[in-house]
């Protein structure tokens, strides 16, 4: 039987099974493992379940699963358009459509659900230690960062063949935007051409910086977002298109304080000066922010012209004790891993011809987000290695954790398993997806050694430099 068809992912696969069976305690695995606080996870049995039941161990989760699942109504949709990605700070998805003190959180957002938008409510952060630049790293590349430190620093000489690349290969001019105030941080500057961006418009260009955004207005970690999303039309026009544009916005991020006159929402009393608070209306001048980006893309005709891809980097309200307190007055149910791992995910094509549905309710995460991509326009083939799948099409979903629900914790349409920190796989626990009812662990092995197999995956593909043979010719 022809399971592989790439020589590399042989390789690759060889290898980590030398790896994890040759030399379990010096293996890749055990030492990624062991970095996960009181991990100390049964090797053995894992490995003796993945490849003598071949249970998780499934090589079309690996390969070429694009393949089948370009086929659809929607393949070649958004062809020949520009691609706008637009990667949102610490944008959980609980705020969209919904009403707080008689005032939508979102209504720019929400507004634009309603217009040829596509809206994926069940979508998932896949991250590992690098938090926002893991975020980018896994929707432009279909693979998911290491714990073991930044990506995008250790892995800085890798070669990358993702989105970027791939649309680069098409004529595409590629471009990343972003103004934290230096250009370097999370190691960008270095990281980005490697990924595929031609030009990244970065920085600030004051107190001595000659950076790409004039500071006209700060709020917290920079330059404010409506300010930003101003610069960067100048900046995106001067593309020769059809262009991909990675817009990566900031003001949203912890701890949320704002401008006296971007706090858009009325504060009940007992959420004035609160992390969830401060979130309330942060998020809301982020959509304000969008709303006004997409109103002056509109003005210089580059909207309907456009594919648009919004989602959030990763969640903003951690699990402290008193935001689990006003999370749960703000939900009316407990504030659970579930909501903080979720994030929205909105496909908007302006201009589509076709019907996109308004709601896709698979569960899907980021590293989904390039071959749906590329389905949506038109690439024939995904001449690459990557986990996702197209969520318009795949039947189900699957989502691999790693951080905050443990690795070895997953998530699919039918159960979620919560890997226990002491490591041992009866420790977790699992419940259904749709109505969280506890269910015997029996029902989470596999999908736990399926989430195992696909994170261990990519730490071998980054240790390996895997994807170097694409880089030969460049
Ligand atoms: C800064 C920004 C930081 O450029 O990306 O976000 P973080 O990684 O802290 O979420
Ligand atoms: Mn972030």
């Amino acid at each position: 039987m022809k399971r592989f068809k790439k020589p590399g992912l042989l390789v690759i696969t060889f290898l980590l099974l030398l790896f994890l069976i040759g030399d379990p305690l010096n293996s890749v695995m055990a030492k990624s493992i062991n970095n996960q606080e009181f991990f100390s996870y049964h090797l053995s049995d894992v490995f003796k379940e993945l490849f003598t039941r071949h249970t998780a161990f499934n090589a079309d989760s690996f390969v070429d699963t694009y393949n089948k699942e370009k086929r659809g109504q929607l393949f070649g949709t958004a062809q020949g358009k520009n691609l706008v990605i637009i990667q949102v700070e610490s944008f959980q998805n609980f705020v969209i459509n919904r009403t707080y003190n008689g005032q939508e959180i979102t209504p720019n957002l929400n507004k634009l659900l309603k217009e040829n938008t596509t809206y994926f409510p069940n979508f998932f952060q896949q991250i590992g230690s690098g938090n926002t630049s893991d975020a980018e790293l896994a929707v432009n590349n279909s693979i998911i960062g290491t714990l073991d430190y930044f990506t995008y620093k250790i892995y800085e000489d890798n070669c990358f063949n993702g989105l970027p690349w791939l649309l680069k290969d098409k004529g595409y001019a590629t471009a990343v935007f972003h103004a934290y105030e230096g250009r370097n941080f999370w190691n960008r500057e270095t990281v980005y051409p490697k990924l595929g961006f031609d030009k990244f418009y970065g920085g600030l260009n004051d107190q001595g910086r000659t950076g790409d955004y004039e500071m006209t207005e700060w709020m917290g970690w920079g330059l404010t977002d409506s300010e930003f999303f101003k610069q960067v039309i100048p900046q995106m026009k001067s593309l020769k298109e059809p262009f991909y544009s990675f817009v990566i916005t900031l003001s949203n991020h912890h701890p949320f304080e704002m401008l006296p006159h971007y706090d858009f929402i009325n504060l009940l009393k007992e959420d004035e000066g609160t992390i969830v608070g401060n979130y309330l209306n942060s998020v809301a001048y982020t959509d304000y922010s969008i709303g006004l980006f997409m109103d002056l893309l509109k003005e210089e005709g580059l909207y309907d012209s456009t594919i648009f891809v919004i989602y959030g980097d990763h969640l903003g309200i951690t699990n402290e004790k008193d935001n689990l307190k006003d999370m749960k007055r703000l939900l009316g149910r407990e504030y659970s891993y579930m909501d903080m791992l979720n994030v929205p995910l909105i496909i908007h094509i302006p201009s589509s011809e076709d019907f996109l549905p308004k709601e896709v309710k698979t569960v899907s995460g980021q590293l989904d987000v390039f071959p749906t991509v590329a389905y949506l326009m038109g690439f024939s083939e995904l001449n690459t290695f990557y986990l996702g799948h197209n969520i318009y099409n795949v039947k189900s979903g699957f989502v691999a954790e790693q951080t905050f629900m443990p690795k070895g914790s997953f998530i699919s349409d039918d159960i979620v398993y919560i890997m226990s920190r002491d490591g041992v796989f009866e420790h977790g626990e699992a419940f259904t997806f749709s109505d969280r009812k506890k269910v015997d662990l029996s029902r989470a092995k596999q999908g736990h050694l399926k989430s195992l197999m696909q994170v261990e995956f990519c730490e071998s593909l980054l240790k390996e430099n895997g994807m170097k043979e694409y880089c030969r010719n460049r």
